[in-house]
């Protein structure tokens, strides 16, 4: 390696960036964060040991903008820089100009993110490296004719899919012959609007299928695969709650998953932390999707049950070291599950809170992770992506997780923007979802979870009060009198809540 990395510069915001810097300060490395006018007071631009400011906040003019980032990190003197997830995580473009600016680039080798990028050629080294992918053809059609003699190989239904693709957009299901000419123009103008790239293939169309991923680790020397995560609950591709392991993972389906997630990222030459996604049929038959070329949003889970700080090892690898991770088999322990705090209001469709967070208190105590990026006072805005923190639990078991999980939501206060924080009451106390029963269409079957519940403001309003009393014992240092020491939990109201009703 040319320079010894001393200083890393991270090319992203909020709590991924925050999680960034901290592994950067355990490894005895310095940060350089980069923000723009939305961001110049959060929490982990004072984290960072230096800060560069980048521009206004729409993410086009500054996190977004290649020239600003490598300048910064040129100006500051890192050596290296972490993209995180989502902005230019996965560019390949970003990673050769990195490359080629002299600094290093803390994530897989661009030739790899660029192979992974285009879903037909993906799917060609795939099959060719024998990892299991979905019946389907190997090359972009156009012409109806030829799709249709393809269609009916495969079965109806089957998938139109974007080449480019990636987050379902230029995906149609098609179940008859005569819808299959229209799915394909649709598709295609879709993938030209979201990709700039028309080209669409066909897959034979996997029903009720969970969304099962495999945690990949590769540095200079082995490439190993950490077991899965269950991303099944999600709503429109957005994932809501992981896990790992998976209820329907036992450890030899985990190995043969994982040896396929292990052979696809050996056969694009892979390194550094990276999670190969796969469907899981109710047969147990597994189709490798696509594979994820960063860190992602829900790798607390995999780092809970196998005792792995993910960040750690990526610096490591960066700067030329081994993992740490030592040889030999692997199991998870335990049970891990995170649940994504959106500032999304259910009661009004989902959409977009925002807003100054006027209060925010973390559910803390044993067995609980919480990667967040906001604290008190700061304020929402619609510039970036909705998540407001992470809350991660760990337990001995998948019910002593979804326990533990129940006990920190009714814990978590947010007030002054609306978040999901209901939904994910609601899911945990589901039959379904406590038994497992979940595959990706899980929560449309099930839109009740999703509305708002005509209690959620009495539940959310009797928490705030909760945490108010506690706040106001805490700063008299003295028991409290006044709202009675039974109101010391947020759960214990929740059930006065029901006995209200
Ligand atoms: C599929 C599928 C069923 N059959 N492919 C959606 C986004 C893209 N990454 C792949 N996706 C899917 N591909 C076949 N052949 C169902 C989905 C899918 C999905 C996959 C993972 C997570 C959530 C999903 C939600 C809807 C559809």
């Amino acid at each position: 390696m040319a320079m010894p990395i001393t200083r890393v510069l991270i090319a992203n915001r909020g709590e991924i960036a925050l999680r960034i810097i901290r592994a950067c300060h355990e490894e005895g490395l310095e940060a350089v964060a980069v923000y723009s006018d939305a961001d110049r007071s959060a929490p982990y631009v004072r984290a960072a040991n230096a800060a560069v400011h980048i521009g206004p906040p729409p993410a086009a003019q500054s996190y977004l903008v290649m020239d600003k980032i490598i300048a910064a990190a040129q100006a500051t003197g890192a050596q290296a820089i972490h993209p995180g997830f989502g902005f230019l995580s996965e560019r390949a473009a970003f990673a050769a100009r990195v490359a080629e600016a002299g600094l290093v680039f803390i994530g897989p080798p661009a030739s790899a993110i660029q192979a992974m990028g285009d879903k037909t050629e993906a799917r060609r080294r795939m099959q060719a490296a024998g990892v299991p992918v979905v019946p389907g053809a190997m090359a972009a059609v156009t012409d109806p004719a030829e799709a249709t003699r393809v269609a009916a190989a495969l079965g109806y239904p089957v998938l139109v899919k974007a080449a480019a693709g990636g987050g379902g957009k230029g995906m149609r299901v098609v179940t008859r012959p005569d819808d299959l000419a229209g799915a394909l123009t649709s598709a295609a103008s879709e993938a030209q609007k979201a990709f700039g790239d028309p080209a669409v293939y066909l897959e034979k169309f996997i029903e009720r299928p969970r969304h099962v991923e495999i945690q990949v680790l590769a540095d200079h020397e082995r490439t190993i695969h950490l077991g899965e995560r269950e991303c099944s609950v999600q709503r429109r591709h957005q994932k809501l709650l992981e896990e790992a392991p998976s209820i329907a993972v036992d450890p030899e389906l985990r190995e043969r998953m994982g040896q396929a997630a292990v052979a696809a990222a050996k056969a694009v030459g892979y390194r550094s932390a990276g999670t190969c996604e796969f469907l899981l049929a109710a047969d147990g038959s597994f189709y490798f999707l696509e594979m994820n070329t960063r860190i992602q949003v829900e790798h607390p889970v995999t780092e809970l049950v196998y005792g792995v700080d993910l960040v750690r090892e990526q610096l490591r690898i960066a700067r030329g070291m081994p993992m740490t991770v030592a040889p030999g088999p692997l199991s998870p322990r335990g049970w891990a599950i995170e649940c994504r705090i959106t500032s999304e209001d259910p009661a009004n469709g989902f959409l977009p809170s925002t807003g100054r967070i006027t209060y925010l208190k973390a559910p803390a105590g044993p067995g609980i992770r919480w990667d967040s990026g906001v604290e008190t006072g700061d304020e929402v805005t619609l510039f970036y992506d909705s998540m407001l923190a992470k809350l991660i639990v760990h337990g001995a078991s998948r019910s002593d997780a979804i326990a533990r999980m129940e006990r920190a939501l009714a814990e978590l206060v947010v007030t002054g923007v609306a978040t999901n924080q209901p939904f994910h009451l609601r899911l945990l106390a589901d039959p379904d979802f406590r038994a497992g029963r979940i595959d990706i269409q899980f929560l449309e079957r099930r839109p009740e979870l999703i509305v708002a519940a005509p209690d959620d403001e009495l539940v959310k309003l009797l928490a705030v009060v909760a945490a108010l009393a506690e706040e106001e014992r805490r700063q008299r240092q003295k028991p409290a009198v006044a709202l009675d020491d039974q109101v010391t939990s947020a759960w214990l109201v929740r059930g006065r809540a029901e006995g209200l009703r």
